[in-house]
């Protein structure tokens, strides 16, 4: 059992966001429990102040360390990050300045027992929040968001997913990174005609050999338009360096 606490400014914005899908199921079976928790709650004073103006002046405001620090220790009863060295806990700052969220983070962060997510807002977190009591500081992508919020919801799905038997039968996680390194082919389903655009042939004719050598020309093709970054990791064998020189020619 894998479980999630979230630290935000804005509990309600998780309200719903995890009932549906592999998500909800994963839930439903005991193999994840997500909570989310109001940041205010850990201060002490009358007005629950979260946030004040950075020092050396600027736009914005900063989020203090003490709630935040104090909502890790409830949590986690553990004060410092390096009390939570060799444990199955770890403490997530979602901020812009994080390494980047990947497949290969997600599959760390499922190995996890518990994971604090705490969502930045403002113009940021005081950083001995994240010298003292956070394990890892996580970007979603270079765009701007208005908080962790929505990132938060991104690392529970990703990981949720990767959760030994939070897919089912159909699907597996091995099967999603089967095609490892390159984007998946384009899909059809009925009708075999639409707005005068036909299913290529080779996916009628029941052939399952070239309907897989046709998957994987295609693959290549979307990865080649879209991410050819991809291109540069990926193995690709004398075949496949054919045709990614004929896309070249098509254009
Ligand atoms: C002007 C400098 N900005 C930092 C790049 C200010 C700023 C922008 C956005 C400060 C905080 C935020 C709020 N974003 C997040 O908290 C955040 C985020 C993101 O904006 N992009 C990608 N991943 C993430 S994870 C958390």
């Amino acid at each position: 059992m894998l479980r999630f606490d979230i630290i935000t400014i804005f509990p309600e914005f998780f309200r719903t966001v995890f009932d549906f899908g592999i998500v909800r199921r994963a839930r439903a079976a005991g193999l994840v429990e997500i909570a989310a928790h109001d940041l205010r709650a850990w201060t002490t004073d009358k007005h629950k102040v979260v946030d004040d103006r950075p020092f050396g002046g600027g736009d914005g405001m900063v989020l203090k360390p003490e709630p935040l620090c104090a909502a890790v220790e409830a949590l986690t009863g553990a004060h410092e990050a390096r009390e939570l060295a060799g444990t199955k806990t770890r403490v997530v700052l979602l901020s812009p300045q994080g390494r980047v969220f990947e497949q290969k983070v997600a599959a760390e962060l499922a190995e996890a027992e518990r994971i604090v997510l705490i969502c930045g807002r403002y113009e940021g977190v005081d950083e001995r929040v994240v010298e003292t009591c956070v394990t890892d500081e996580l970007s979603i992508g270079d765009y701007v968001l208005s908080g962790g919020e929505p990132a938060a919801v991104v690392v529970v799905d990703a990981t949720v997913r990767l959760l030994p038997g939070a897919l089912g039968s159909e699907t597996s996680a091995v099967n999603e990174s089967f095609n490892a390194g390159l984007l998946d082919c384009p899909h059809y389903t009925r009708p075999v005609e639409y707005s005068g655009r036909r299913v290529p042939e080779v996916l009628l004719s029941g052939h399952h050999a070239e309907i897989a050598r046709w998957r994987r020309r295609e693959a290549l093709r979307k990865t080649a338009r879209n991410r050819p970054d991809l291109l540069q990791q990926a193995t690709l064998d004398e075949q496949e360096r054919t045709w990614l020189a004929e896309f070249d020619k098509e254009q």
